[in-house]
């Protein structure tokens, strides 16, 4: 079996999230870079891949794909047997529950937590003005979405059940960024929360897409 090509980004949340669901599930792949600065995910022979100009796109055999959720759902279902096999369950009701909850990431989660991964992370490096209104706003909507969770993970252990799972993973690029921000404490403070991201944050794989986030572009 080939290795599968991922193009774009390690600091990307949307590659990042590829990345971790490939290291999870022991998949072989070739990171091909993407010189965004350059304007090169805009660039016509990239537009054939990613009709959207975003990063990541994917590429295994004959079939390219792009949305990051997208992509990782299909090397669980095409990797099934390899590295964490339950990462996308076993068995209908698991993987509804599963389904449910990478939904609240996408629908839920990530609209008010991607603006704030931009605000506090992005804009200083580069070098745009924040915008304190538009932070507060989203600040604010995310604390909803996470009391939701915090009741949630006073019950369950992991988001979909007792077991870490794609839905929890989905999670991991954005949080990683918050948590690193003076605005952390939106998940610290909140005591399941905390302990949840503490406990997805620490998995080897995850280490390594943080580690892969560090090393300069190249
Ligand atoms: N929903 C998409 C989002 C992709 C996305 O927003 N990618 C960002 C980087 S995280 C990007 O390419 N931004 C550059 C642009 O939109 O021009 C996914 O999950 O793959």
């Amino acid at each position: 079996m080939g290795s599968v090509n991922v193009y774009g980004p390690p600091a990307s949340t949307a590659v990042a999230r590829v990345l971790a669901c490939l290291l999870e599930k022991e998949v072989k792949f070739q990171l091909i870079p993407v010189n965004m600065a350059k304007g090169k995910h805009k660039a016509p022979e990239y537009l054939k891949i990613q009709p959207f100009g975003q990063v990541p796109a994917f590429q295994d055999e004959s079939i390219t794909l792009f949305e990051s959720r997208a992509i990782s759902r299909y090397l669980c279902d095409k990797f099934a047997d390899k590295g964490n096999k339950g990462l996308f369950g076993n068995g209908l009701l698991e993987r509804a529950s599963i389904e449910q909850w990478l939904e609240a990431e996408a629908q839920s989660f990530n609209p008010p937590s991607s603006v704030l991964v931009f605000q506090l992370a992005f804009a200083p490096r580069m070098r745009l003005k924040q915008d304190p209104a538009v932070i507060e706003q989203n600040e604010g909507k995310l604390a909803k979405v996470l009391d939701v969770y915090e009741n949630r993970l006073e019950e369950s252990r992991f988001l979909a059940g007792d077991d870490f799972t794609l839905a929890d993973l989905s999670h991991l690029p954005n949080a990683q960024y918050i948590t690193g921000t003076d605005r952390g404490h939106l998940l610290t403070s909140r005591k399941n929360v905390n302990r949840w991201w503490e406990e997805i944050s620490s998995r080897p794989s995850w280490k390594k897409v943080v580690e892969m986030q560090k090393a300069p572009p190249s």
